[in-house]
């Protein structure tokens, strides 16, 4: 009974777990609402009021609140219920860091992880970004090659830390309307994602605006803005600083905008904090940085016709990364836009920041009306019942030097798979409309 460890939700996480567990001589015991199979045996779904078997520890994943009727099962088992995030800290034999933040928290990651190697730290990434970290766990268990983990947090993985998830230095990107359904507000949102420097060993990362909203403890701290000068890494005159030394360049930069300044520069606090100041400094960092291209779905330019630019931006699944990508790419009025989907009930004013560089709006999904009560009173807006369809029409309503965008401001799930798979949808139905 000592030895039982309950895994609630055996997606990605809850597996990773569960193997994770057996090589630490437990006995895994999955739960979740679907059946599954385990260990040759078929495990019928779990539901509402089922007793689970006693045992001292549960680990639960992102995507189930530690407010679900699983989890208060699992506390009335005599179950300590711990994120998986938590339960693979605690067999982590390495240092980490960790990154969190509603929007950039994949390409902060990926470039801090890409830094830290090239200045010679054998770092991997792990966590949301798709790879759970009791996988990275096991593999560093396993062989002994990786000196440091580059950890993206979401915030339904930091609601579930308790002690062990104790990063060496951490940073705090941003904060917008995000996943408010899961959290019940801003303020709930917030809180969870301060918890990434609950534990924090070292330095806390964070941009300079935030250190009024956003509770760090008492830590060394290192700020970055692209729009505040005095924070300690900064932009001025299309230079990259540390304090008064000029790092790189911004137009020697593929990742463009200043959203992604940010991110470099979230990044590159990290290294600092972890390798000292010299490594911003030195010629494997800036070739890091002049060669950093983003990943696919992400204000992706994947064709031009006819003068029209078409973007894949599927990745922009908050109001504040569509404003993101309308800061860097839109004009006046030149940008025919795709909205719409899952609900997170969030707060889609802040696109109205931006109408102006609008053309026209195509709704799409589970939220579409929501966004059309919000947006139609400055942009005309057209509700539809597929992303085909909004491809088609916004495909004819933009003209010579427009851009037709999928930035669609909300998850794909309603209608999708996952962000990806909208992506190559949007992809196909522009290529079919071009014919290329
Ligand atoms: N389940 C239940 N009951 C529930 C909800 C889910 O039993 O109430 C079960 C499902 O049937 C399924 C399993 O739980 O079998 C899924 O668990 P999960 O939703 O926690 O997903 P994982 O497959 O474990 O993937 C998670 C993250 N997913 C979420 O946070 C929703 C992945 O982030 C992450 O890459 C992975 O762990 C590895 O760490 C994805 C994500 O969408 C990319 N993250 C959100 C975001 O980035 O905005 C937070
Ligand atoms: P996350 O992992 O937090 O979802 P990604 O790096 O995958 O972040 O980017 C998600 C979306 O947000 C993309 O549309 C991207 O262009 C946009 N984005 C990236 N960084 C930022 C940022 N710092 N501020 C606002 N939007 C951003």
């Amino acid at each position: 009974m000592k030895n039982r460890v309950l895994i609630l939700g055996f997606g990605i996480s809850g597996q990773a777990a569960a193997r994770l567990a057996r090589e630490l001589g437990k006995t895994p015991i999955p739960v979740d609402r679907r059946p599954l199979s385990w260990d040759g045996e078929t495990v019928s779904g779990w539901m509402e009021g089922t007793p689970l078997p006693e045992a001292p520890l549960a680990v639960i994943s992102p995507g189930i609140s530690i407010h679900s009727p699983m989890a208060q099962a699992a506390r009335d088992a005599g179950a300590e219920v711990i994120g998986e995030l938590e339960f693979a800290a605690r067999a982590l034999p390495r240092p980490f860091v960790a990154v969190t933040g509603t929007n950039g928290k994949t390409t902060t990651t990926e470039i801090t992880a890409a830094l830290f190697r090239a200045n010679g730290i054998r770092a991997e990434a792990a966590g949301n970004i798709g790879n759970a970290l009791s996988d990275a766990v096991l593999q560093i268990r396993r062989r002994d090659d990786v000196d440091l983990l580059v950890i993206e947090t979401s915030s339904f993985q930091l609601e579930s830390t308790a002690e062990a998830f104790a990063p060496s230095s951490a940073a705090f990107l941003n904060l917008a309307s995000d996943h408010i359904n899961r959290h019940g507000s801003l303020d709930g949102y917030r809180e969870a994602k301060e918890r990434i420097f609950r534990n924090l060993k070292g330095t806390a990362v964070i941009r300079s605006d935030l250190l009024r909203s956003v509770h760090v403890g008492n830590h060394p701290v290192l700020t970055f803005s692209a729009t505040d000068e005095t924070a300690d890494f900064h932009l001025s005159g299309g230079m990259m600083f540390f304090r008064e030394t000029p790092v790189i360049p911004l137009d020697s930069l593929q990742l463009k905008g200043l959203h992604n300044a940010e991110n470099i520069m979230a990044a590159l606090a990290l290294l600092s904090a972890e390798a000292g100041e010299s490594a911003l400094f030195s010629a494997a960092t800036a070739g890091t940085l002049r060669s950093f291209s983003p990943d696919a779905h992400r204000m992706e330019l994947f064709a031009e016709a006819d003068g029209i630019r078409f973007f894949d931006d599927s990745k922009a699944t908050n109001p504040h990364s569509v404003n993101a990508f309308l800061q860097t790419f839109g004009g006046k009025r030149n940008v025919v836009l795709i909205l719409g989907g899952l609900d997170k009930e969030m707060d889609f004013s802040s696109i109205r920041e931006d109408a102006g560089k609008i053309k026209s709006a195509f709704l799409i999904g589970e939220c579409r009306e929501k966004i059309f009560r919000e947006l139609s009173g400055e942009i005309p807006c057209t509700l539809c019942s597929s992303l085909d369809e909004a491809a088609e029409r916004g495909f004819h309503a933009a003209e010579r030097g427009d851009i037709l965008a999928l930035s669609p401001a909300c998850a794909s799930m309603d209608q999708f798979r996952d962000y990806k798979e909208r992506g190559e949808r949007f992809k196909a139905a522009v290529r079919a409309l071009i014919g290329g």
